[in-house]
């Protein structure tokens, strides 16, 4: 295979050429035809003097530039590159700074030649570490991007979303429209993940141990965590066909349910009992339909008959939820409308529904993951 590690660089200067030097060394121990292209934003600091340095002993690395517009135009430059200029079969992403081990580079080619089409170097899978001594704020803060990526950007599949160490197959690049998804800074990341998931992509975490930046200051700044918040909601909305399918559903879910509260008050029935025997139809009517139509399309994790009992307990739940409002609202408001109450217990109960069917009852099949 040829393979071009794709690095970005913004003042690194006292990074790259010693990290250019340790992959160079790298490289003796791999089969593979292996590049590196080095994308600097004219960086003040001098970094493309080391990288010119290095290039005349390394006739396997190649430098572009352009003016500073964030790591994501950097990738999205660097790869365009490639897939004009080359015929590699894969592309690194790779940060200068050391934080990605090059002793890492085989295990994630292995991924590759496993059949992989995009191989993260996961922190967050079994084995994989991030820095001892990362203080409480810096574990939130990755902690948090990834769950808003996993569970808002709806790339719940992979456990590490925002890694920066990855191998990604050509093949695969050159189906993604890379100019068209519109972003700048970190946010690429996110972005890029979720087209590959979306095209059901072989997705592999391979733990990694992900060390402190060696020299320098990261370039994380406030645009990157907005954009990245931006980029989380703007992805939502589009994978939100189901999201979507379950609101259509869940509206049908409420006219039952109110219908048939109607119905049973009409027919003398005592408030409290029609609350619960509405609400309970409308789960029913819910189940069916999301089970049938919203989900179909999942490679579903479970089994049917667990599914069925995971179904049952978040029903109770739900159900628990919802005539717990109902209750506790009609007891503390006495002459509240019975309707507001009942309908003031469906909006809790149904976004509880789609959060825990979504992530449990109807789980999609996780991305795979190797052993260290
Ligand atoms: N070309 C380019 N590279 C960037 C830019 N921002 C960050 N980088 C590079 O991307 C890599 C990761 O950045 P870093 O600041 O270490 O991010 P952190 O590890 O999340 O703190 C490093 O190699 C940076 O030099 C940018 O705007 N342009
Ligand atoms: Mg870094």
């Amino acid at each position: 295979m040829k393979i071009v590690i794709i690095i970005p660089t913004y003042n690194e200067r006292a990074n790259i050429g010693p990290l250019l030097d340790a992959l160079q060394g790298q490289f003796a121990t791999i089969e593979h035809d292996m590049h590196v292209l080095v994308v600097d934003d004219d960086s003040p600091d001098g970094t493309q003097d080391a990288v010119r340095d290095r290039m005349r002993s390394m006739s396997n690395l190649e430098l572009i530039t352009g003016e500073k517009q964030g790591l994501g135009s950097a990738y999205i430059r660097g790869m365009t590159h490639v897939l004009r200029t080359g015929s590699a079969d894969a592309v690194f992403e790779m940060d200068a700074d050391f934080s990605h081990k090059s002793e890492d580079v085989p295990r994630l080619i292995a991924a590759l030649e496993s059949g992989a089409d995009f191989v993260i170097g996961s922190r967050y899978v079994g084995g994989g570490t991030i820095p001892p001594d990362w203080g409480f704020l810096r574990r939130m803060n990755s902690r948090l991007g990834n769950l808003v990526a996993r569970y808002l950007a709806g790339i719940y599949r992979v456990k590490d979303c925002t890694a920066g160490f990855r191998a990604i197959r050509t093949s695969l690049l050159s189906r993604i429209d890379l100019t068209d998804l519109r972003v700048q800074g970190y946010a690429f990341q996110i972005a890029l993940l979720y087209e590959a998931v979306i095209r059901k992509a072989k997705i592999v975490e391979v733990p990694v141990d992900f060390i402190e930046r060696r020299e320098g200051q990261s370039k994380l700044g406030l645009d990157d965590i907005l954009e990245f918040l931006q980029s989380a909601l703007w992805l939502r909305f589009r994978s939100s066909t189901t999201f979507i399918k379950f609101g259509i559903v869940g509206s049908s879910g409420v006219l039952v349910n109110l219908g048939a509260f109607s119905l049973l008050l009409l027919l003398g029935m005592n408030k409290y009992v029609a609350s619960a025997i509405a609400i309970e139809l409308s789960i029913v009517w819910n189940f069916f339909l999301n089970n049938a139509w919203t989900f179909r399309w999942r490679s579903k994790h479970d089994h049917f008959h667990l599914r069925g009992l995971k179904f049952n307990a978040v029903s109770f739940l739900t159900l628990g939820v919802s005539f717990g409002t109902f209750t506790s609202l009609s007891l503390t408001f006495p002459d509240l409308s019975p309707y507001l109450s009942q309908l003031a217990g469906i909006v809790p109960a149904a976004l509880l529904n789609y959060f825990l069917n979504s992530y449990w009852t109807f789980k999609d099949q996780p991305a795979g993951s190797v052993h260290r």
